[in-house]
């Protein structure tokens, strides 16, 4: 049997499922925002990471349904949570090219944010820079996004082909400084200028900036150090399931 018709069967049997990672905020070292990161729950083949499904649902259309699945998942946790915490938490979701390009895109999260009764600010979407190179299709998508309230983070940020225009033209929330710059912060001076740069750029154009991938104490305290808002990775956490999340970030019994 192909994986594509395995895919089609997972969706129906439900086998994926969302962790959630962490952001951390670096000045009060709380945590209020997660980034949604699916995997799936196979049966045959155990927990499989998206890196071996993701290029195939985009290949095969694929992603449309799975990706509308993580948009109401994603949803209804930020309801769970909220009132299950009494304290604005945010969920990140990813969206693909594929997905973004959709003509439905906006439509469906207008009516997951409407089922769950969500504040729509609470939702974020990350896409990457690829997303914005096509730019006359871009800028109305990204206005009626923007305008149903939710938060707009571009990922990977400074890895993919683009200018900065998009930065003063497009309704951006969020930076993430990818990792690859992260991991080279103190053995590599040009990695330190790209993030301290990228950092700054955030800061003065009134956007959040999360740095991605960080793995150690002193990561962190230089992030800190260079006024960066936010910080994810395995030196705070792996991404968790839902009952690890509410059991070690939570506290609940
Ligand atoms: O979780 P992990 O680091 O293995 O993720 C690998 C890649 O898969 C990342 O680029 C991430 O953005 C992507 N990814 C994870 N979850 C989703 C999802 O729900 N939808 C899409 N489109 N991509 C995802
Ligand atoms: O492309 P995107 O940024 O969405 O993908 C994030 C990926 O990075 C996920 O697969 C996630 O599991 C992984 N990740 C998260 N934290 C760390 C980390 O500290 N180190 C490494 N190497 N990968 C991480
Ligand atoms: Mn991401
Ligand atoms: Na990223």
């Amino acid at each position: 049997v192909s994986l594509e018709t395995q895919l089609r069967k997972a969706l129906e049997r439900d086998e994926f499922i969302l962790l959630y990672q962490p952001q951390v905020e670096l000045r009060s070292g709380k945590i209020k925002s997660f980034e949604a990161l699916i995997r799936w729950n196979s049966i045959e083949f155990g927990l499989v990471p998206p890196s071996e499904f993701i290029p195939l649902s985009e290949d095969t259309g694929l992603i449309i349904p799975i990706g509308n699945w993580v948009i109401e998942q994603a949803c209804m946790q930020i309801k769970e949570w909220n009132d299950l915490r009494g304290e604005e938490i945010t969920i990140a979701i990813n969206i693909s090219a594929k997905q973004f390009q959709q003509r439905t895109l906006v439509s469906t999260i207008k009516k997951a944010i409407q089922k769950f009764q969500i504040n729509p600010s609470l939702l974020e979407i990350e896409i990457t820079e690829g997303v914005m190179q096509d730019t006359a299709e871009t800028a109305p998508i990204l206005k009626s996004l923007k305008d149903l309230g939710i938060s707009i983070a571009i990922d990977d940020f400074g890895t993919g082909y683009s200018s900065l225009n998009y930065l003063k033209s497009f309704p951006i929330d969020v930076l993430k400084v990818d990792q690859s710059f992260i991991r080279g912060i103190h053995n590599n001076d040009k990695d330190a200028a790209i993030t301290t740069t990228i950092i700054h750029l955030a800061n003065s154009l009134g956007m959040t900036v999360v740095a991605e991938g960080i793995e150690e104490k002193a990561q962190a305290k230089f992030l800190l150090n260079t006024n960066c808002d936010k910080g994810q990775g395995y030196f705070y956490s792996k991404p968790l399931s839902k009952i690890d999340i509410e059991q070690t970030i939570f506290n609940r019994p």
